[in-house]
């Protein structure tokens, strides 16, 4: 069966997402991945109505700190949503799985604590060429993905809250 292309999606099924402000929280490992990550992120919202002004883009050294990165922009912050945008790639020792359950776990754990959503965005990938192809490469981009997520999200809360 063919891998799903990330940026695969039925712009009908998405909503605007005008007057809605978003964090995206980013790790500067593996800069040339994230970096691309991040773009496809912004350029979605935007896409769907976000403006310039209401997406709060912040780094942290590595994805193990997304999770606290995004906290930060949640208290800070008044956001709809936060997109944790990192990318783990698997090395000669078990560091790989310890970062990537510790950003999970963290990631989920705020989904739960805050009444609004943090979006898993974080490529763990066996290699680099994996993560060049889900980084707007031939499978599409995680942060397209990531971004529409988002904005599903914080509308979902939209209507629930009413
Ligand atoms: C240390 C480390 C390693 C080996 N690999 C990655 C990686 O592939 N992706 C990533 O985002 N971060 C990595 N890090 C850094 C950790 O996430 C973290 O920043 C450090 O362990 C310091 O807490």
């Amino acid at each position: 069966m063919p891998t799903k292309n990330l940026s695969d999606h039925d712009p009908e099924r998405v909503p605007s997402a005008e007057n809605m402000r978003f964090g995206v929280i980013v790790s500067e490992w593996n800069h040339e991945i994230t970096s691309r990550l991040l773009e496809g992120a912004v350029s979605t919202l935007k896409k769907y109505g976000a403006a310039e002004n209401d997406i709060i883009i912040n780094h942290v050294p590595g994805s193990f700190e997304l999770p606290l990165g995004a906290q930060f922009i949640a208290e800070y912050d008044d956001v709809d949503a936060v997109i944790c945008l990192g990318c783990v790639i698997q090395g000669e020792t078990p560091h790989f799985t310890y970062i990537c359950q510790g950003v999970t776990q963290g990631i989920m754990q705020l989904n739960l604590e805050y009444n609004i959503p943090f979006i898993f965005g974080v490529l763990t990938t066996d290699n680099q060429q994996q993560a060049v192809d889900r980084a707007g490469g031939k499978l599409g981009n995680k942060g397209d993905e990531a971004a529409i997520t988002a904005i599903k999200m914080a509308a979902l809360q939209r209507i629930m809250e009413k």
